[in-house]
């Protein structure tokens, strides 16, 4: 699983405040944090006036390479903010995002064409977010064959066929997995990825539904999650639903995440045996 960490983001509470008072140590210690919990790429998202926009992307880009490897996940809906912001970052990382809305394409693949550059691609265009299986592949199908117009191959795009709540549509997590698995009949090197907080929105229990959820997608064989790696519970689903599949040689990967306290009790909670 390809783990890009979401805490970076100013629609969070603390982040947006952090941002606000331009409180670097506080998004430094996010990227070092999510870095060892095993993130593979780290997604930056302003969320603040569009006037503001630029800077501070760029704030957090310099930050966050400055702290950690991890490569970056550059999180606008604005693709032109994306060509802006782009070349302040100093390796590839993936572009969040492209979609079948408007010019959005044609301003995203040309940045990509001839980089290892990757993209999310939403399942969007400009009716909407289609709740139909067949709409949503057929966008994913047009996404694709206009990448490769820019010689952008299918193994570097991640299609996020944007969850619905299961409140409001009950077949909400059928319809992601006939989906995944339409575009992977299609492009078997594809990526496929989701958030993985939509699917609760307005159920009690949030967190137990966002697990299992991933449980169901990652048997199901969901490539890249954008994910809370400090979430232990969601990282233990992650690592169990792996092991339980055989997809853990050893289960060394689940030893390993409990032995350096990433899941289980916090290291400092431990009992010091003998
Ligand atoms: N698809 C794509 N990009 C996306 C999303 C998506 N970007 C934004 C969003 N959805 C994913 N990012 C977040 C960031 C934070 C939270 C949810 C989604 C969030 N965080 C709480 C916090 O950190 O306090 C709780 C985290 C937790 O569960 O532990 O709510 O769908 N392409």
């Amino acid at each position: 699983m390809i783990i890009i960490g979401e805490k970076i983001n100013g629609t969070i509470p603390r982040v947006g405040k952090a941002i606000a008072e331009k409180d670097d140590a506080y998004i430094r210690e996010l990227a070092v944090k999510q870095a060892e919990a095993g993130a593979h790429y780290i997604d930056v998202c302003a969320s603040v006036a569009p006037e503001l926009e630029e800077e501070t992307l760029i704030w957090l880009m310099d930050i966050v390479q400055d702290a950690v490897d991890t490569p970056l996940c550059i999180d606008s809906p604005n693709a032109r903010m994306i060509e802006k912001v782009l070349k302040h970052a100093k390796k590839p990382g993936i572009i969040n995002s492209v979609s079948a809305e408007g010019d959005k394409m044609e301003v995203i693949y040309p940045l990509m064409k001839g980089t290892e550059w990757q993209v999310i691609a939403l399942t969007c265009d400009n009716k909407g977010i289609p709740s139909d299986v067949e709409t949503r592949v057929n966008i994913a199908r047009q996404m694709v064959e206009e990448a490769a117009k820019y010689d952008i191959t299918p193994d570097r795009i991640h299609i996020d066929p944007l969850v619905m709540a299961l409140s409001a549509d009950n077949q909400s997590l059928i319809k992601f997995l006939e989906t995944m698995k339409q575009v992977k009949e299609l492009y078997p090197t594809i990526k496929v990825t989701s958030g993985l907080s939509n699917i609760s929105f307005s159920m009690p229990l949030r967190r137990v539904i966002n697990q299992h959820f991933f449980a169901l997608a990652i048997y199901a064989g969901m490539d890249s999650a954008i994910m809370d790696p400090l979430n232990r519970d969601m990282m233990t689903t992650l690592l169990a639903t792996q092991a339980l599949l055989g997809r853990d040689r050893y289960c060394r990967n689940f030893s390993n995440a409990y032995r350096k306290g990433i899941i289980g009790p916090k290291l400092e909670d431990r009992k010091k045996k003998k």
